[in-house]
């Protein structure tokens, strides 16, 4: 198994390697992509599906492999790949890339959606052509959505979460958005940014008291081994997405683009399914491991908390405004 070490001398090599190909741009046929999760969860099914279908409709002008496992790198590094030409496609989460592309922090906002179903209205909506107008200008480009579910926190020291209160004291892991520092302040709680690979041995060590994130990603990645409570706050709805580097993208034929942007939609379509049936499987699996899970059942009191994280974002990112406006209009 690769180490947090190895990968990011991996990584690292990699971004060099990158840097120095940017002269020669990778053929289409040979494009890499980039998964943080493995080849069997969600996300690689529906990468391995896109590359797959990608080819098939070019005929194998447009191919590549998936390097799956985060071994080429954290979210941070790839996006800096895919913008330098190092990788062409990747399965990224959207809350990261709001540091790249400010207006993808509306979805950062917590508990801007009211459930999956609200998100997949808004992102197959104009708020979602927003988004991916915006993101081209950063050098990625959303070819479709992935689900990835709602985010809850868990923790390792026995704590039952219920109400904001309970949270006081407690480091919690977020993802590299400042935005998530400031809701986890905002409840009362520390927020520690830190890379995915290091949460299951932080959570082990102490460095950290608690994290949050969705069922698979919570037992795929063994945090559920070393933090036995997870409350169900699903503070974040998150989408995914199947994104393709524009340069690599604006290579390509008519067709070509054509061909790759049905492979993406037809690939978020096995992914969404692929994932509605991961949820019950890894919650069944960590219930079943003695995990103490506690659904909340008034979250108006989080809900609450969070009006100084919308003004704050907005006041930063003005753009924000109108955007959160665009989803509160969609039912
Ligand atoms: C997962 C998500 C990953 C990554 C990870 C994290 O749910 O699928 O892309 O964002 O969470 O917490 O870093």
């Amino acid at each position: 198994m690769i180490n947090a070490l190895s990968k990011k001398i991996i990584a690292t090599a990699i971004l060099a390697a990158s840097v120095a190909l940017i002269s020669a741009p990778v053929s289409a046929g040979d494009w890499k992509g980039w998964n943080i999760h493995g080849k069997d969860y969600p996300v690689g099914i529906g990468m391995e599906k896109f590359i797959e279908l990608a080819s098939a409709k070019t005929d194998g002008r447009v191919g590549g492999k998936v390097f799956h496992g985060g071994v080429l790198g954290s979210q941070g590094d790839a996006i800096s790949q895919m913008q330098l030409g190092g990788i062409e496609f990747a399965g990224f989460n959207l809350g990261p890339l709001g540091n790249a592309v400010p207006e993808l922090n509306v979805l950062s906002l917590p508990f801007i959606f009211k459930d999956m179903e609200h998100m997949h209205r808004v992102m197959d909506g104009e708020t979602g052509d927003i988004l991916s107008a915006a993101m081209r200008k950063s050098g990625i480009m959303a070819l479709s959505w992935y689900d990835s579910g709602a985010r809850s926190f868990y923790n390792n020291k026995g704590v039952v979460i219920n109400k904001p209160a309970d949270l006081k004291g407690l480091k919690f892991r977020v993802m590299g958005n400042p935005l998530y520092v400031d809701m986890v302040e905002a409840l009362g709680g520390n927020g520690i940014p830190m890379a995915y690979s290091e949460v299951y041995s932080s959570l082990k060590t102490g460095v950290i008291d608690g994290a949050e994130n969705n069922w698979p990603s919570f037992e795929s990645s063994a945090h559920y081994e070393v933090a036995g409570n997870y409350s169900l706050s699903q503070h974040l709805i998150l989408p995914e997405c199947i994104c393709v580097s524009v340069s690599a993208f604006d290579a390509l034929s008519d067709e070509d683009q054509k061909s790759v942007k049905e492979a993406a939609v037809a690939s978020a379509v096995l992914q969404r399914s692929e994932w509605a049936k991961r949820v019950e499987v890894s919650k069944a699996a960590v219930l079943k491991s003695g995990v103490k899970f506690n659904e909340i059942a008034d979250k108006s009191a989080f809900q609450a908390l969070m009006a100084p994280v919308y003004e704050g974002a907005v006041k930063k990112n003005p753009i924000l405004k109108e955007l959160i406006a665009g989803i509160k209009a969609v039912d």
